[in-house]
């Protein structure tokens, strides 16, 4: 099934994770393995492969993310210090989750905004 992603099952409360923020467009949990402090991604509940796949229908989802990715950051005590926000697309940009999300990360200095290739 298509929509059958980790994140869906995760969304669906199939997989016990720690919900922070829920509604009827997106939900947030923290990432299970946090490269920063705060680390937490907000996906669309619809399940939306990349960002190749977004269509006009979404554009309600996809700015809810960035709604409560500062509503979040706030609640971490991350608005003012700063924060990044993520979204990945596809192998070149190490998308492993075919289930659109946004990475809100923060807590420490987060570096250059692309690593150069190991
Ligand atoms: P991306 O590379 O942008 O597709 O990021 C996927 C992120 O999802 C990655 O940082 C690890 C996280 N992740 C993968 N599986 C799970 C899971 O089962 N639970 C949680 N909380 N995070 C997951």
């Amino acid at each position: 099934m298509a929509d059958d992603t980790i994140f869906a099952k995760i969304i669906r409360r199939e997989i016990p994770t720690d919900i922070l923020y829920q509604d009827e467009l997106v939900t947030a949990f923290r990432d299970i393995h946090p490269q920063a402090p705060t680390h937490i991604l907000i996906v669309t509940n619809r399940t939306i492969a990349t960002t190749n796949d977004v269509q006009p229908e979404d554009e309600l989802a996809l700015g809810r993310l960035f709604t409560v990715a500062a509503k979040l950051a706030k609640e971490m005590g991350i608005d003012e210090s700063g924060y990044r926000l993520i979204v990945n697309c596809n192998r070149d940009a190490g998308q492993e989750v075919p289930h659109l999300h946004m990475h809100l990360l923060g807590g420490r200095r987060l570096g250059p905004l692309v690593a150069r290739p190991g």
